[in-house]
């Protein structure tokens, strides 16, 4: 560099690092290239430095000028240069929005997602009918022993009701349980009343198989065990039940037996005009609350029973308790 410096060189110079530095920021076609442009021309080493550098060989008086022009060109640049970048990235952005345009109308893969099987949303309804009226639910193992599916339920050995079912036996003394009453007898061992709870589960009888019969179905059972439980309370309980069910629909109750309770009862719904049985019920027999330990004198109860797969069969038309058990999705997508 020359000794000396004028005035009018580092004006000029000025003028022409304007000149090139607007031209290069119109020219540049990406926010990288401003970037480098911005260092280059503005930078602490940039091009606009080394000439205020030079700054210094003028006479005192003529460096403020040099200085204003020079402070000016840098604000001018520094807003070209935001514009361009602006001017850049909403370029990019519109070719981005014309290229990557969304068809909403393209077909997508789908997977149908899977549902409740008839038979669980059967139990879980009526599960939910009896937990408004205050039931919790209770469960138990399906292998039993003898004492809990029959003994405890007042069906002594050789009695003739053990015929009535036919069971499952294991060889060691354990069998398939026959009904969900196992439930009942070991919840009452181990809660002391009042008990009101609702046994759903699956149980086992040696039947063959056909259109009304499974050697494996579901029940739900319900047992109440309370000071002061008399029949007009099972009645009401059962018939509040049945026609939350099946619908506002006539129902009656028939004298009948089970070795469980005394008096028993079998209940029918007028379902499409046609009188239906669809449970069981009764007082319980006083000899199994006494084998539980609680005087009966004081505590009286009633229990009842439901098949499953009736209810369900009943409830949508289904003609072959088979097509609850045979996983047919032709079938079972109708629910
Ligand atoms: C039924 C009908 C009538 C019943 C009785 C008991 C127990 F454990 F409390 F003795 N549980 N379930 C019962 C009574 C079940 O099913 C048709």
């Amino acid at each position: 560099m020359s000794a000396t410096v004028s005035l009018q060189q580092l004006t000029d110079q000025l003028a022409a690092l304007e000149q090139a530095a607007a031209a290069e920021i119109q020219a540049a076609s990406s926010a990288a290239q401003l970037e480098d442009l911005r260092v280059g021309w503005l930078g602490k080493k940039g091009r606009l430095s080394a000439v205020l550098g030079a700054m210094g060989k003028l006479p005192g008086d003529e460096r403020p000028l040099v200085g204003q022009r020079a402070n000016l060109l840098k604000e001018q640049l520094q807003s070209l240069l935001s514009e361009r970048v602006q001017a850049v990235k909403s370029r990019a952005m519109a070719e981005r929005i014309a290229k990557e345009s969304l068809d909403v109308t393209t077909p997508c893969s789908y997977t149908p997602p899977g549902h409740r099987h008839p038979l669980i949303s059967t139990i879980e309804e009526v599960v939910d009918i009896f937990a408004g009226l205050g039931y919790r639910v209770s469960e138990g193992p399906e292998i039993e022993t003898d004492y809990y599916n029959f003994t405890a339920l007042n069906i002594p050995e050789h009695h003739p009701a053990r015929d009535m079912q036919d069971t499952f036996y294991l060889g060691d003394g354990r069998l398939l349980r026959t009904h969900t009453s196992p439930v009942q007898i070991r919840h009452m061992e181990n809660n002391p009343p009042p008990v009101r709870i609702v046994a759903p589960g699956r149980v086992y009888r040696r039947d063959a198989v056909d259109a009304t019969h499974s050697p494996v179905f579901h029940q739900v059972e319900l047992l109440a065990l309370d000071e002061g439980l008399d029949f007009s309370h099972l009645r009401g309980t059962v018939t509040t039940f049945l026609q939350q069910f099946f619908g506002d629909l006539p129902v009656r109750f028939r004298a009948s037996y089970f070795p469980f309770t005394e008096p028993s009862a079998e209940v029918d719904v007028q379902w499409r005009g046609r009188w239906l049985e669809v449970m069981g019920c009764g007082m319980v027999d006083p000899a199994v609350i006494r084998g539980m330990g609680l005087d009966p004198e004081r505590w009286s109860g009633f229990a009842a029973g439901l098949g499953v797969e009736r209810f369900c069969m009943v409830r949508h038309g289904i003609d072959d308790i088979r097509r609850l058990f045979t996983g047919d999705l032709r079938f079972l997508e109708q629910f």
